[in-house]
């Protein structure tokens, strides 16, 4: 269970946010309004949201999943991957501070963004991605064994990020779209498939038993309300427009 998250807000400067999804330019007013949105889901779900002000020299930013991993063991500030985004990780760590006591850091010439990684109890899965290195996600292996927890590496050519195409809802549940559906390492769990035409709700979130889902994708809402869980949908479509999901939004610990 998770007691509280932290987001960024977005900043004006968001519409020059990374992008390969040819949705057109975020309107900033409205994502504000959806972000709002947002962080009433995760006060809903039970959680305390710390809200850090916008960083105008980061326009992508508000997606502050990628610059921490927080586990219940330490806080790891990444190093990311993103030559726009490289900056944003020293913002976090001041406000790691107020509530982590070990906070370890990810040097170059390792590079990670924490959308690859996802934690399946002690365990975290690292994707390799076009962001995160072989010696980022070697960096956090060690980190993870320093404190108790393990860490195993996914190839990934698909998508963005690992988290971009797989999500894990707890209770042997998970979430996956494409390349994911037929890695072995994840086999074990019970596999739902999301359609192709849907794949950006495979970054569906879960929080406290809750899932939130992004605003628009019924096919997997029905999925998931199925597997028994209780659904809050959210909409993105602003952050959609930039590649960015709902884990993508917060970090959750
Ligand atoms: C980026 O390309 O870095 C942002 N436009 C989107 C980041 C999405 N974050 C995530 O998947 N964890």
């Amino acid at each position: 269970m998770f007691s509280r998250a932290i987001v960024r807000r977005p900043a004006k400067s968001l519409v020059n946010g990374l992008t390969s999804a040819n949705l057109g330019k975020p309107d900033y007013e409205n994502a504000l309004i959806q972000h709002e949105g947002y962080i009433n889901a995760l006060i809903r779900c039970g959680l305390e949201v710390t809200i850090l002000d916008a960083l105008e020299d980061f326009p992508d930013s508000t997606f502050v999943e990628d610059v921490a991993l927080l586990t219940p063991h330490c806080a790891i500030v990444t190093n990311p991957g993103a030559a726009s985004r490289n900056g944003e990780n020293a913002f976090i760590k001041p406000a790691l501070e107020k509530f982590y006591q070990q906070i370890e850091i990810i040097k170059s010439p390792g590079t990670v963004e924490a959308g690859d990684i996802m934690m399946v109890g002690s365990h975290f899965y690292i994707g390799l991605s076009e962001r995160t290195n072989k010696s980022g996600a070697e960096q956090m292996i060690a980190l993870l064994k320093k404190h108790g927890l393990t860490g195993s590496i996914v190839n990934l050519k698909e998508f963005l990020h690992l988290k971009t195409g797989i999500n894990y809802l707890e209770n042997n549940n998970m979430l996956a779209s494409g390349e994911f559906l037929t890695k072995s390492e994840f086999q074990q769990f019970n596999l739902t498939e999301i359609d192709t035409d849907e794949a950006y709700a495979a970054n569906s979130l879960w929080i406290n038993n809750k899932v939130l889902t992004p605003k628009g994708f019924p096919k997997t809402r029905q999925k998931i309300e199925s597997l028994g869980y209780e659904i809050i949908e959210v909409d993105v479509s602003e952050f959609e427009k930039l590649d960015g999901g709902l884990s993508c939004l917060s970090l959750r610990f």
